[in-house]
């Protein structure tokens, strides 16, 4: 059997060179998603060993429109890091990915560290800010198909993210309206009381999950709560605006 390690291999470098492979699970049906966790961190580790830096964590599959989008039906994490970090109103170089897509989010960044069991105050007193966001997810799985493992073991489709103006960490976020839209015409409306009722809990659940992996939520880590609607796929030419009720909005266009 393929090692962990060989699997870490395996979708890192389809990440690196933007290139699909077929899931994991069609030849390996009994990977579970502990070890699906285990090809995560070691795929991370090679981009650390590449020199990007740790920036973070997201939450995956917290509403029931991204559930349904991808058929399934658990919240997921992933690991963030700085390289993935685009410039707000900038350019997106379709060209860097399998078949990216846009889905709007939201954004804290920590001031205090976040371990295991927290309550939502506790979440709320760790914040530094909040900000309006868009995840850019690639699965590099083909056709943008998995099971859970397979997602997993992809750093659950993390490839890039927008980050707008930060905004209070008191901002009352719970729910705020959301338009997405190409080129002035609408593609998503939401809430972002999608995110599992309160994003704020997708912070919890995120300091709980990343706990079982041995990890904590530290000071200066960015955290995306997940996706409020269904994802966007991008072509080159679109120009991306997601307007976020109070919290402001994200721009970018992409290139080729
Ligand atoms: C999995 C990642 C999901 C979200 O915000 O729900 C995610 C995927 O849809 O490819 O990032
Ligand atoms: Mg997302």
């Amino acid at each position: 059997m393929t090692s962990l390690a060989g699997l870490a291999q395996i979708v890192d470098e389809a990440a690196r060179t933007a290139t699909a492979i077929p899931q994991l699970t069609d030849t390996l049906p009994g990977l579970t998603v502990d070890d699906a966790y285990a090809v995560q961190a070691l795929s991370v580790a090679r981009r650390r060993a590449r020199g990007e830096r740790r920036a973070g964590f997201k939450m995956g599959l917290p509403s029931r429109a991204k559930m349904a989008q991808v058929g399934v039906s658990e919240v997921i994490w992933g690991r963030l890091t700085d390289a993935m970090r685009l410039g707000e109103g900038g350019e997106l170089h379709r060209s860097r990915y399998v078949h990216p897509r846009v889905e709007p989010e939201v954004a804290y960044i920590l001031k205090k560290p976040l371990e295991g069991e927290v309550s939502a105050a506790e979440a709320l007193a760790a914040l530094e800010a909040v900000a309006p966001a868009v995840e850019i997810i690639d699965s590099r799985y083909r056709d943008f198909k998995f099971a859970l493992p397979d997602v997993v073991a992809d750093n659950s489709s993390s490839s890039g993210f927008f980050v707008g103006p930060w905004a209070c960490p008191s901002t009352d976020v719970a729910n705020l309206g959301i338009l997405m839209e190409v080129d002035g015409r609408p593609v998503q409306i939401g809430s972002t009381a999608a995110i599992l009722g309160d994003p704020i809990r997708s912070l919890v659940a995120a300091a709980r999950l990343v706990a079982r992996a041995g990890e904590r939520l530290e000071p200066g880590d960015v955290v995306l709560a997940g996706g409020a609607t269904a994802a966007h796929p991008l072509a080159p030419g679109m120009h991306v605006q997601t307007t976020f009720q109070r919290l402001g909005r994200v721009a970018f266009s992409v290139v080729a």
